[in-house]
């Protein structure tokens, strides 16, 4: 990774950086600096803890039997030979488990299910890896060894794999009790006047953009450990997740035990990229028969159920009817969406054409939207949420708009400058209805074109050209909402000043990876004149953490952030007026740095910040009259509905035209995400995120045969981009704060939203010549090659 030129270099405190507004920005002593992570240490030397690291006293092991048709009818399940094998302690049906669940499964955002979801596959099962039997044993090879003796027999039906299949079949339906396999459907139809824009408009194109299947694969699989104490009635939960409280709740509305005797406690999770944002149906199948055997029950996911029936995500196509006038601006446009929800959808992801219309006319003026979006049940595995919903609306935006410029005879750039939403016309309200403002596209337009050196490669592509090389130029610009409603809308922090003056932080988000304890401790150390390793960060235990519905959206930054700098600020303000009191000064003369605070200018009248705890906590008497004991505080930050963050991506790559080879050459993202907390990890997330979106275009594709067989089931199938395949990403950041404590704005997501844009623009520009006009991914050798012979 470097850094570009064109990145403002953090300032010194004493000359705080101004935003692209003009706005003053937070940075500061240790906020907006590159400080190194506090967990990596840990984590670098192979001293992070993570799930499957924990060993309890008389620990059980979970595996699950899963189907391995798509769709079929359980006739007979034979569990006897299993029950009796070594080392066997349970093996759980439906008929045994079923009836231990007394509350719903469904996750707290899940508006989007056909009814109730059952812990174990009860009569039907609907895609290969539904789980149908668990078994618990002394170890896990016991447990696999026993699941072979149970006896499934299966009355096999013909599944509906393909979603358009999906939508026109009457027949073959996933959940019987529904009359046919709509999921949802949200409709606002074509009205005169984009009727008449679409009749009259010089330029009217319609394009279909498809998305295939592919999936979060963090690197530490799920995992849960489970255990009910029925003495003591405390249920204590281990979990690999991204929402610890959420889990807490999900547990005691399945398990009927009240969330004040259930403790969930996360460690170090490695990635979950929302794979882990819900509390997952297995993962509620562990805490159940825990709850039901009254032993701890440890279950840990191979990698192969990882990828067979953990989540899968984006498999959408979306067909896009743009139309613009004879200079390019943009007039209206229409968009049939249909998604593939999988078997059994969770968090809302059954609904994902909500946010295609949402979002979809990202940074550019479009004065009118119609849409139909369709969700479609299909015997595949569960559909849910992963790094970026906003992914689908870019890709289709941004491969319209690419399409758009060469039928006008424009240069996709200035297609893009001709439309792109002016700072001055901030807020400017989508053709949805929603303002969107505190965004900068223009500049990280102009930007990404600067680094990438726009002129320079177009003159480049046609040199090469001229020799038989093919390169191209791709774009991925794109608006990034962080919701800030609903359970997402308000975090709290807790701050607690120990009497020596060091501080702990409790938190009730936690970090899956993408550094929070170093953000944190940036935010309250940068406030509390003292350095980040002066602050201890506690996470991920639900026993000492207030409730937070947990990470997910990008909003850790935003929402959580704001939460530490309020309540930081507020422990400052009482901080100085206990050593003003002590001082016998004006608490707007002080300052704290070095955990000392001294009346600037002149250092020898100081207190130290453990004079000012041990006074607050030992010494009543010591403090300003009617002042409150103690040096701990709390609050909750309620975030605006809304706050938006904004990238440019930009790739140039080169194709074999003999081979299908893609090879990226460079790779540009120009962000803004208002202040950044630390631009190491903000660079850090970015780059994590354009792999994940390289790999979907170039590599990774989930697959299906027509019977519904998983055909990518290892690694060896499955491919995922490797350092080798991955270019060196360049930065250049601006910086538009938010109108929130602190500016922050998200980032953690939108390596994953822009990069698939990017990379798909970039290889079409590069084939455009060889007369290929539409490619659609994976963008594997194959595809290319085809896509080059079909236009010859
Ligand atoms: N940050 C910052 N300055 C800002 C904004 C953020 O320094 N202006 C920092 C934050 O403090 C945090 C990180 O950047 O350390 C990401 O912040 P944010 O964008 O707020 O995202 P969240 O912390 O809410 O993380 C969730 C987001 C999502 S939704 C997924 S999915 C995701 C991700 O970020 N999954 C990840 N990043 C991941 N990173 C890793 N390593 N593993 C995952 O599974």
């Amino acid at each position: 990774m470097t850094e570009s030129p064109q990145r403002a270099a953090p300032s010194a405190p004493a000359a705080p950086a101004t935003g692209a507004t003009g706005a003053p920005s937070a940075i500061g002593r240790l906020v907006g600096q590159r400080v190194r992570r506090k967990e990596d240490p840990r984590l670098l030397t192979g001293h992070g803890r993570y799930l499957d690291d924990v060993v309890l006293p008389g620990m059980l092991h979970a595996h699950f039997l899963r189907s391995d048709v798509a769709r079929a009818r359980i006739t007979r399940i034979d569990t006897t030979a299993a029950r009796a094998a070594e080392g066997v302690v349970a093996v759980l049906t439906a008929a045994d488990l079923n009836p231990h669940l007394v509350g719903d499964m469904h996750g707290t955002l899940s508006p989007d299910n056909p009814g109730p979801l059952l812990p174990l596959a009860e009569h039907d099962v609907r895609h290969v890896g539904d789980p149908v039997a668990l078994i618990v044993a002394s170890n896990r090879y016991l447990a696999e060894d026993a699941a072979e003796l149970v006896e499934v027999e299966y009355e096999t039906l013909p599944p509906v794999v393909d979603m358009e299949q999906a939508l026109s079949s009457d027949d073959i339906v996933v959940h019987a009790e529904l009359s046919d396999n709509l999921c949802s459907r949200m409709e606002e139809p074509i009205d005169d006047e984009l009727r008449r824009i679409f009749d009259t408009a010089p330029y009217v194109i319609t394009e279909t953009v498809l998305q295939h299947r592919y999936l979060p694969v963090p690197m530490e699989t799920r995992g849960v450990i489970a255990v009910w104490d029925r003495h003591t009635g405390q249920l204590e939960i281990r979990i690999s997740t991204q929402s610890p409280h959420d889990v807490r709740t999900t547990a005691g509305r399945i398990t009927g035990v009240p969330e004040h005797q259930i403790r969930v406690i996360m460690g170090d999770v490695g990635g979950g990229f929302g794979q882990k944002a819900y509390v997952a149906r297995d993962e509620q199948v562990v805490i159940l028969a825990a709850h039901k055997l009254g032993r701890a029950v440890k279950w840990v996911e191979d990698r192969h159920e990882n990828l067979v029936a953990a989540t899968h995500s984006r498999t959408e196509r979306v067909t896009v009817t743009l139309a613009a006038d004879e200079s390019g601006q943009l007039l209206g446009a229409h968009i049939d969406h249909l998604d593939d929800a999988g078997a059994y959808p969770v968090m809302g992801s059954g609904g994902a054409g909500a946010f295609v219309v949402m979002m979809f006319s990202g940074p550019y003026r479009l004065p009118k939207l119609a849409y139909r979006t369709t969700s479609v049940y299909t015997n595949t595995c569960t559909r849910a949420p992963y790094r970026g919903p906003w992914q689908a609306e870019t890709l289709a935006r941004e491969q319209v708009m690419d399409v758009l410029a060469h039928r006008i005879g424009i240069d996709p750039v200035e297609l893009r400058r001709r439309n792109v939403v002016h700072r001055s016309e901030l807020p400017y309200t989508m053709p949805g209805g929603m303002p969107i403002a505190e965004v900068s596209p223009e500049e990280t337009l102009d930007q990404a074109m600067t680094m990438i050196d726009h002129p320079g490669f177009r003159v480049e592509q046609a040199r090469a050209l001229d020799t038989g090389r093919c390169l191209g130029l791709g774009i991925g610009l794109y608006i990034e909402p962080q919701p800030g409603m609903g359970p997402y809308g308000s975090e709290p922090a807790q701050i607690r000043m120990q009497p020596d003056g060091h501080v702990a932080v409790y938190l009730g988000s936690g970090s899956h990876g993408q550094g929070l304890e170093t953000t944190t401790a940036q935010i309250v150390a940068e406030h509390l004149g003292i350095e980040p390793e002066d602050v201890s960060v506690h996470q991920g235990d639900t026993d000492a953490t207030p409730y937070a519905f947990g990470t997910g959206g990008s909003r850790s930054g935003p929402i959580l952030g704001a939460a530490v700098r309020q309540t930081a600020l507020v422990a400052r303000e009482k901080i100085l007026a206990i050593a003003a009191h002590l001082l016998e000064a004006s608490p707007d003369d002080l300052d704290i740095d070095g955990g000392v605070i001294a009346v600037a200018g002149t250092p020898a009248i100081s207190v130290s910040l453990a004079q000012v705890a041990m006074t607050a906590y030992l010494n009543p008497a010591g403090l300003p009259p009617g002042m409150d004991a103690g040096l701990d505080f709390s609050s909750r930050y309620q975030a605006p509905p809304f706050m938006f963050s904004n990238a440019c991506h930009a790739c140039t790559v080169e194709v074999d035209p003999v081979t299908g080879t893609v090879t990226i050459l460079r790779y540009v993202v120009s962000e803004d995400c208002g202040v950044m907390i630390n631009p190491n990890i903000v660079e850090g997330q970015i780059d994590g995120g354009v792999v994940q979106g390289i790999g979907g275009v170039l590599y990774e594709h989930f697959v299906y045969d027509g019977d519904g067989n998983p055909l990518t089931t290892t690694f060896l199938d499955y491919l995922l981009p490797t350092a080798a395949e991955v270019p060196e990403i360049e930065h250049g950041h601006i910086e538009t704060p938010a109108m929130t404590p602190g500016g922050y704005k998200g980032v953690g997501e939108g390596g994953a939203i822009g990069a698939p844009a990017a990379v798909v623009n970039a290889v079409a520009d590069a084939l455009r010549a060889l007369g290929v006009e539409s490619l659609s991914q994976p963008l594997g050798p194959a595809r290319i090659v085809a896509a080059i012979e079909a236009a010859r």
